[in-house]
């Protein structure tokens, strides 16, 4: 029963502010370009069809982002739930090649646990469908296997949620529920070949040391697994560090799976069991409307017949400018803009990025990066001539290895709002 969500239907104060963050009102102040007054963005590019927008209620008090206070977080890091503690990073705190873990978004289902006095005694359970248990400690896993360092992307399965009208359940993600680190630890798979898989293993169960929101020892905050073929997969990694650094707690640490590609979800935090399965596994999270999205396309807003639907594995391609930020101003008579962006896609890799100036009227391809390592974020830099002074909107897209391209709206619309990758655009006034 745990879900994407920390909002809910009653929750319209939450959805009236990300929304207003799309429209670019928003404490950009702490970005050098900016200097002040929001930009609006036309209310549909917004990811919101124009009559929708028209009849969404305007109830909420204007209101602005609420920002982080949380010991080593960067405060331009915008609140999204307080209970669970969920957070994003704005598109323009997403410019560093690596993500610094300050500026690294957060999302908790259930409480967060005390800091471990001695990670190295944190304990790892490995059962299920294998010939020989595997108990091991953190220490132990550090010195008797061989670690690996790989850039990754970790992205929340409800990243671009916003953009989905009617409004879909839980956090109000932009596109901030991302973020790509350097992740330190061992393939998962190095310990499953240890231990020996049974040919009836099929499916992971994920288990951590977390409490439910409701402080209910019995029950599990989230408990997501993944089907053995992910498991396998070399870039499928327990960690113990990030950015070079132990793991922060408010990221999992001393010990967290990290599955990248895959919704966020399936790298569970405060990692202290892994149970291989038979069959997929059914743990909060993993049923009904959670992390599942509709095998035929359903009505907006409808209501859904959960044999309609099937769980979210790789994530969508997606593109963000970093730089400017949304909002910045330039002086009179500038005649061109450098951009720099973001690009990845799930399990893929992106092919190509364009950014348009005229609402998708005419598009002009940028120089796109290589990944460092697969499920690593591509990233790119570009630049836009612009014809006047005046207000501009600068959209961008991706389009993925396999030819998928990033929707002008966020269609396909879910009960819990996944898959939402709606090109991401910004507002720049110039002069
Ligand atoms: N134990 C545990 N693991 C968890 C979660 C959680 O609430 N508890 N949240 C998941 C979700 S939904 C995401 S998107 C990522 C977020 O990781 P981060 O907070 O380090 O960014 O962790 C995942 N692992
Ligand atoms: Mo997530």
């Amino acid at each position: 029963m745990m879900r994407e969500t920390g909002g809910n239907a009653a929750d319209s104060n939450k959805l009236d502010t990300g929304r207003r963050r799309l429209l670019g009102s928003s404490g950009l102040a702490t970005i050098g370009l900016v200097m002040g007054g929001a930009l609006p963005l036309s209310r549909s590019g917004a990811g919101i069809p124009q009559a929708h927008a028209q009849a969404a209620p305007a109830a909420a008090p204007a209101k602005g982002p609420q920002y982080l206070k949380y010991p080593g977080k960067h405060e331009g890091l915008v609140v999204l739930g307080e209970k669970p503690l969920v957070a994003e990073t704005p598109e323009s705190l997403l410019d560093d090649d690596t993500t610094p873990i300050e500026k690294f978004y957060i999302r908790n289902n259930g409480q967060i646990p005390e800091e471990a006095k001695d990670p190295d005694a944190w304990k790892i359970t490995i059962d299920g469908e294998i010939n020989n248990k595997i108990e091991i400690t953190l220490g132990e896993l550090k010195s008797k296997y061989k670690a690996v360092t790989r850039r990754m992307v970790l992205e929340c399965g409800g990243n671009g949620r916003s953009g989905f009208s009617p409004p879909a359940r839980g956090n109000q993600w932009t596109n901030g529920g991302a973020g790509c680190a350097e992740w330190t630890g061992v393939p998962l798979a190095d310990l499953l070949k240890k231990a020996g898989l049974k040919p009836s293993a099929k499916y992971t169960a994920h288990y951590s040391a977390d409490l439910h929101l409701s402080g209910d020892a019995s029950k599990p905050s989230i408990s997501r697994g993944v089907r053995l073929e992910k498991a396998m997969d070399p870039y499928t990694m327990i960690v113990w560090a990030m950015n070079g650094k132990p793991l922060p707690n408010i990221h999992g640490g001393p010990v967290r799976l990290v599955v990248p590609g895959w919704a966020g979800s399936a790298s569970q935090k405060w990692l202290t069991r892994i149970t291989i399965r038979d069959r997929e596994h059914d743990g909060p999270g993993m049923t009904e409307f959670s992390y599942r999205t509709p095998i035929k396309p359903m009505v907006p807003g409808g209501k859904a017949d959960p044999a309609n639907f099937r769980i979210l594995e790789s994530m969508p391609v997606r593109s963000i400018i970093t730089s400017p930020a949304n909002g910045a101003k330039f002086a009179a008579g500038t005649k061109e803009l450098k951009l720099r962006g973001a690009s990845w896609a799930g399990d893929l890799t992106v092919k190509e990025v364009d950014v348009s100036l005229d609402f998708g009227a005419s598009w002009q391809r940028v120089t796109l990066e290589k990944p460092k390592n697969r499920y690593d974020w591509q990233r790119w830099t570009g630049t836009v001539k612009l014809p006047t002074d005046g207000y501009f909107e600068i959209w961008a897209r991706a389009t993925d290895s396999k030819g998928a391209m990033q929707p002008h709206q966020s269609g396909f619309w879910n009960p819990q709002g996944y898959g939402g990758n709606a090109m991401h655009r910004i507002a720049v006034l110039v002069g």
